[in-house]
């Protein structure tokens, strides 16, 4: 068993080994895990030089296609880039990367690069918690851009925009129907919107797409101040449109820096993280206390007969915490 001090030794000269080893490591159960993890994660020096893209959109819109494009043409302008996923959708199989790798063919044999399926379920925080972890690992490693991909369902995409510098949304040509099928809330969050598949009979539709999206963005109040969401289209495929697309990242990142909001939103980024952290932790705490459990059971066992509302339980169960902490005090 390698110890703590010397996998954070081998991560810093970039032992993709290690790393490898310390997400896994991350991505543990076992509660002596748990502790080596944090261990080596208080030991990891801070790299504050990387930027973080966030990629979200619904399956099949080429996310993949498009990191492949995007990653190599990143490691051309001399970078290190890492990919990391977050797919709560099928934890079973660890995430669609995987299968994906395929897609993902030249930039997974790059020595540059380094490519993490998404953590199986059951890690405790959930995924997006380990996806944190594992950024900043990926960061102490060396790697200069962190592209995060989640599939455009559920509550990921916001877990993923709250860990990012840039949040960047792919979307299909054919504008009338995809502005149907977009979440108001999701245009909320989106730094950078990228039509894919501008290419053959669609390169039309995505241009139309295009000024669609342009017309949608004017009617939603601005995520930054002064700062426009990007609006791009081009074909992961063909290769077309992706360095717009980086040159595009850059730029963003140049005014978020600029105007101060870049350091801003890393700080409160620590902050919620912090408190998720805590939150997870106590909640983990007081549901698995022995004395808790069956307690806890019998409550539920109530709630199902129906001889107590959901909320008399909870409050019940408020109590029972409250007067444990007062006796421990
Ligand atoms: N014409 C065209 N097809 C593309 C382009 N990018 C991806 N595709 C195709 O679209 C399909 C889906 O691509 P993926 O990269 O797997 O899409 P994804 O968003 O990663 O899908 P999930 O991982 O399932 O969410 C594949 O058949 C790709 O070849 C593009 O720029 N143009
Ligand atoms: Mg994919």
């Amino acid at each position: 068993m390698t110890s703590p001090q010397e996998l954070s030794k081998q991560i810093q000269l970039g032992n993709r080994r290690a790393l490898a080893k310390a997400i896994t490591l991350i991505e543990s159960n076992r509660e002596s895990d748990e502790q080596l993890a944090q261990e080596l994660l208080s030991q990891l020096p801070e790299n504050n030089q990387s930027i973080r893209i966030g990629i979200s959109g619904v399956p099949g819109v080429g996310k993949s296609t498009f990191i492949e494009a995007l990653g190599n043409h990143i490691i051309a302008q001399g970078k290190k880039v890492s990919v990391l996923a977050v797919d709560p959708s099928s934890p079973t199989t660890g995430g669609s990367i995987l299968g994906d790798k395929t897609r993902m063919e030249t930039l997974a044999s790059r020595e540059e690069a380094f490519i993490r399926p998404s953590p199986t379920s059951g890690t405790l925080g959930g995924v997006a918690k380990r996806t944190r972890e594992t950024i900043s690992l990926c960061e102490a490693a060396g790697y200069d851009v962190i592209l995060v991909e989640t599939v455009g369902v559920g509550q990921s995409e916001y877990e993923v925009a709250s860990m990012v510098d840039c949040f960047m949304v792919l979307m299909l040509p054919g504008a009338g129907d995809s502005l149907q099928g977009i979440k108001r809330g999701i245009l909320e969050i989106t730094d950078m919107l990228v039509i894919n598949k501008a290419d053959g009979d669609q390169k039309k539709l995505a241009e139309r797409a295009k000024n669609e999206y342009e017309n949608a963005f004017h009617l939603i109040h601005p995520k930054y101040s002064g700062i426009q969401v990007q609006i791009l289209a081009c074909s992961a495929i063909e290769k077309n449109g992706i360095d717009e697309v980086w040159k595009a990242s850059l730029h963003f990142m140049d005014l978020l820096k600029k105007s101060g909001v870049f350091s801003k939103n890393r700080i409160q980024q620590k902050l919620s993280w912090f408190k998720r952290l805590a939150e997870d932790e106590i909640i983990h705490l007081l549901w698995n206390q022995k004395d808790n459990k069956s307690f806890i059971s019998s409550l539920e066992n109530e709630v199902k007969n129906q001889s107590i509302t959901p909320v008399q339980a909870a409050n019940e169960l408020v109590i029972q915490f409250k007067k444990q902490l007062r006796s421990q005090v």
